[in-house]
């Protein structure tokens, strides 16, 4: 994925500044961030012994080309996810350097996983957004939030319903983080029609037919089922 703000000029003409990678799990060396022990030691704590990697991403947030794109907006993952239940998703998000505000640190809104799922939609930013960066709807500014200062290899493990995103950044190096989202095989696909979701659906859709040449009967759910790796345990239903 390439930052919208950059995404016709380079910082170097003649390299292309990537800002994500998703879906990595055919990456032999990315993926085994997704097998390591140490991580998989507590994401069983939340999915049970069937572990599944779903959701794949290395994240390397460009310096802010003056228009605050480099920012994520305030969004919960399950918006992306057609499968459940939430409580059986864990994201293990990983720093691979030092984070802090300076280079747009996570920043969560404490005890929202506790909520239900938000309508989401482009925030209606001057300078752009970036493709597929869904934000709450009504999301209230003056909520308490707090910054998650990270040192290299500390990793953060959170539930898709917490409310998060991430700050601008306004240094001259590319942040980088790598994260993983899992759940457990056990979890169930949902038909989001006439749900929030909808509108993923349908841009997540558009995006398989036009760049992977997918049929116009494929569904959300094909999209992740393609997509999810076994890591640990039985494949069961997702
Ligand atoms: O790493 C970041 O800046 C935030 C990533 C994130 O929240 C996401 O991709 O869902």
């Amino acid at each position: 994925m390439r930052d919208v703000a950059i995404s016709k000029s380079e910082f170097l003409p003649d390299q292309s500044a990537v800002s994500k990678l998703q879906d990595f799990q055919e990456d032999q060396e990315l993926f085994r961030y997704c097998t390591l022990p140490q991580i998989l030691k507590y994401v069983e704590c939340f999915t049970g012994p069937n572990i599944m990697a779903m959701h794949t991403m290395l994240i390397n947030k460009p310096p802010d080309a003056g228009k605050k794109t480099s920012r994520h907006p305030m969004h919960q993952d399950l918006h992306y996810f057609p499968f459940r239940p939430a409580d059986h998703i864990v994201c293990a998000w990983t720093a691979m350097e030092r984070v802090d505000r300076s280079n747009g640190c996570l920043v969560v809104l404490p005890g929202t996983h506790k909520g239900t799922l938000k309508q989401h939609d482009y925030p209606d930013w001057e300078g752009g957004v970036n493709k597929m960066y869904h934000g709450i709807r009504d999301y209230d500014p003056d909520q308490q939030r707090v910054h998650l200062v990270m040192e290299k290899g500390d990793t953060v493990f959170f539930h898709p319903l917490l409310i998060h995103g991430s700050g601008m950044n306004r240094t001259q190096g590319f942040r980088k983080a790598i994260s993983c989202h899992y759940a457990s095989s056990d979890c169930y696909y949902i038909d989001v029609k006439g749900t929030s979701q909808e509108i993923i659906e349908q841009e997540v859709k558009e995006i398989a037919q036009r760049k992977y040449n997918a049929g116009s009967d494929i569904t959300l759910q094909d999209t992740w089922a393609v997509r999810g790796r076994l890591v640990k345990g039985q494949r069961t239903m997702l």
